[in-house]
C-alpha cells in the first residue's frame, strides 16, 4: 500500500532511467517529416512532445495509460488521476489515504473568496475559475522552495504537493463561482464524508433525490479528465510549466485555453444550439425538420456544434458514455432525444457536405444535456465543470514532466519569406 507520493517516489528513478537510455539508444532517430501546410495550420498531426498520462487514437478515442476510457466509466475521478500519475489504479486503501490527502487540503483561503465575490457577476465563470486558480498560487509550495534552491529532482515532490493542494480545493472553488455567478451569494460547506466528483455536486446545491446528479458528476469529471498533451489546454499549461512557473500558474493558462469556443467552450455552444433547435420547432423535430435546419446552418457557413474533432475520427466514446447515462436516467427527456436525433442526422450530413475530416460527435455533443435535465441551466458554467475535471491531467502531466526534467518548450518559428524560399525548391514530404 502506497500514498500517491511513495507509489511515485518508487516509479520515478525508473521513468527516469527508461528516458536516459531511450535518448542514449535513439536520441536522433527521425520520427517525422513536417509539411509547410503543417507549420500553417497549427502544427497538426506534428508530434513534438511526450505525455504518457493518456493517448488519443484516431480511430478509438481516449486511451488512459492504455486502458480505453469507456472501461473507466464507472471509475470516481480520484481514482483515474492516480492512474494518471502512476501507470495503475489504487486499491482501496491508496485511495482512501488518497481521499484523506484531498481533505486535509480541501480549506480554501479567505481571500479567494473576497476575490471571487468582488468580481462582476456577469463575469464568465471560466475568467473566475481562472482568476481564482492565479490567486492561489500565493500559497504554492514550488515557488517557495524553488526560492530557496529547491534541487531540480525534487521539482516533481513540490508540483506534486501543490497538485493536491489545487486540485483539494477546486470542487469547492468552482461550486463557489457557480454559487455566486447565479446570484445565490451563499456557500454550501464542504461534506468530508462524500468523495470529490460527489462533495462538489452536493456543494452546487442542486436538488438531486435519488444520487443521479452525483452519479453524472462522477461519471462527467472521469471523462473530461485528460485528452494526451497536444490539446489547447493541456499545451498551453505544460509549455507554462516547462518555465518552471508553479502548478497553479501553469493550469490556470491551461484554464484560459480551456476557455475557447473551438475547445472547451463549444459544450456551452453546443447546448445553445440544442435549446435553438427545440424552441424553433417547438420540442423535438422530427427528421427531415432537423435535417433541412442542419443543412441550412451549413449553407450559413457555421459549423453544427459538438461534431468534429482534431485528432478523433470515430463517435468519441465519452459521448458514448454519457449517451447510456442518459439512455438510463433521462431518455424521455426533450433535450436528450433532440441530442439523439441530431446523432440520427448529423453525421450522414457532414459525410455528404464532405468539409469536416470527422463527422461524429465529440463529447460536448452531449454532456450539456445532461446537466440541464438535472436543472445546471447556466450554460456558461459548463466549461468549469470540464476545467475541473480536466487539472486532473493538467496536474498529472505536470508532475511527470518535474519528475523526467522535460526542458523548456522553444519551438522555432518560420517568417513567410523563409517559407517561400522554401517552396521554390523542389522538396516535398510523399
Ligand atoms: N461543422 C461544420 N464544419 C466543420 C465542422 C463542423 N462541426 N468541423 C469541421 N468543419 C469544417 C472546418 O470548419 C473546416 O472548414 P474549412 O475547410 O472551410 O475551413 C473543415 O471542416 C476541416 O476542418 P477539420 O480539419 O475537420 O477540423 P479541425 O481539426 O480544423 O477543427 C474542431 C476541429 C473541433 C475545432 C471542428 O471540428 C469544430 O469547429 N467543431 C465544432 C466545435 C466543437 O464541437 N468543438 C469541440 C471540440 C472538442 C474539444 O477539443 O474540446
Amino acid at each position: 500500500m502506497a500514498s500517491l507520493k511513495e507509489e511515485l517516489g518508487n516509479r520515478i528513478p525508473d521513468l527516469r532511467k527508461e528516458l536516459r537510455e531511450l535518448l542514449e539508444g535513439g536520441g536522433s532517430t527521425v520520427i517525422s517529416q513536417v509539411t509547410m501546410s503543417q507549420v500553417v495550420h497549427g502544427m497538426r498531426g506534428v508530434p513534438g512532445l511526450v505525455c504518457d498520462t493518456s493517448l488519443v487514437e484516431p480511430e478509438k478515442g481516449l486511451i488512459i495509460r492504455g486502458t480505453p476510457i469507456s472501461k473507466l466509466a464507472a471509475r470516481k475521478p480520484e481514482e483515474v488521476f492516480y492512474l494518471l500519475c502512476t501507470g495503475r489504479l489504487p486499491v482501496a486503501r491508496e485511495l482512501e489515504t488518497l481521499h484523506d490527502e484531498l481533505r486535509q487540503r480541501s480549506a480554501v483561503p479567505a481571500y479567494i473568496w473576497d476575490l471571487l465575490f468582488a468580481m462582476p457577476s456577469d463575469s464568465h465563470p471560466m475568467t473566475m475559475l481562472s482568476a481564482a486558480i492565479l490567486a492561489l498560487e500565493r500559497e504554492s509550495v514550488f515557488r517557495k522552495r524553488y526560492e530557496q534552491g529547491m534541487h531540480k529532482d525534487e521539482y516533481w515532490e513540490a508540483a506534486l504537493e501543490d497538485s493536491l493542494a489545487l486540485l483539494a480545493k477546486l470542487p469547492a472553488m468552482a461550486a463557489g463561482i457557480y454559487r455566486i455567478h447565479t446570484g445565490k451569494r451563499t456557500l454550501i460547506p464542504p461534506n468530508p464524508e462524500l468523495d470529490w466528483a460527489a462533495d462538489y455536486a452536493q456543494m452546487l446545491g442542486l436538488p438531486d433525490p435519488m444520487g443521479e446528479f452525483q452519479n453524472l458528476m462522477r461519471l462527467y469529471l472521469t471523462l473530461h479528465c485528460d485528452h494526451e498533451g497536444g490539446n489547447v489546454s493541456a499545451f498551453t499549461c505544460h509549455t507554462v510549466g516547462s518555465v518552471l512557473s508553479s502548478p497553479m500558474l501553469a493550469v490556470s493558462a491551461g484554464m484560459n485555453g480551456l476557455a475557447g469556443p473551438l475547445h472547451g467552450l463549444a459544450n456551452q455552444e453546443c447546448l445553445r444550439f440544442v435549446l435553438e433547435i427545440k424552441n424553433r420547432f417547438g420540442g423535438v423535430p422530427s427528421t427531415e425538420q432537423l435535417t433541412d435546419f442542419v443543412w441550412a446552418r451549413l449553407k450559413d457557413g457555421s459549423v453544427i456544434p459538438g461534431y468534429g474533432h482534431a485528432v478523433l475520427r470515430v463517435t468519441d466514446p465519452r459521448f458514448t458514455g454519457f449517451h447510456d447515462f442518459g439512455d438510463r436516467v433521462c431518455a424521455q427527456d426533450e433535450v436528450f432525444r433532440i441530442v439523439d436525433r441530431l446523432y440520427a442526422v448529423t453525421p450522414a450530413i457532414l459525410q455528404s457536405h464532405g468539409h469536416a475530416k470527422d463527422p461524429w460527435p465529440n463529447v460536448d455533443a452531449i454532456s450539456g444535456s445532461l446537466l440541464y435535465h438535472f436543472g445546471l441551466e447556466q450554460f456558461d458554467y459548463y466549461t468549469v465543470l470540464f476545467g475541473v475535471s480536466r487539472a486532473l491531467g493538467m496536474c498529472a502531466q505536470l508532475i511527470l514532466n518535474r519528475a523526467l526534467g522535460t526542458p523548456i518548450m522553444r519551438p522555432r518559428s518560420m517568417t513567410t519569406d523563409q517559407l517561400k524560399a522554401l517552396s521554390g525548391s523542389k522538396r516535398r514530404v510523399a
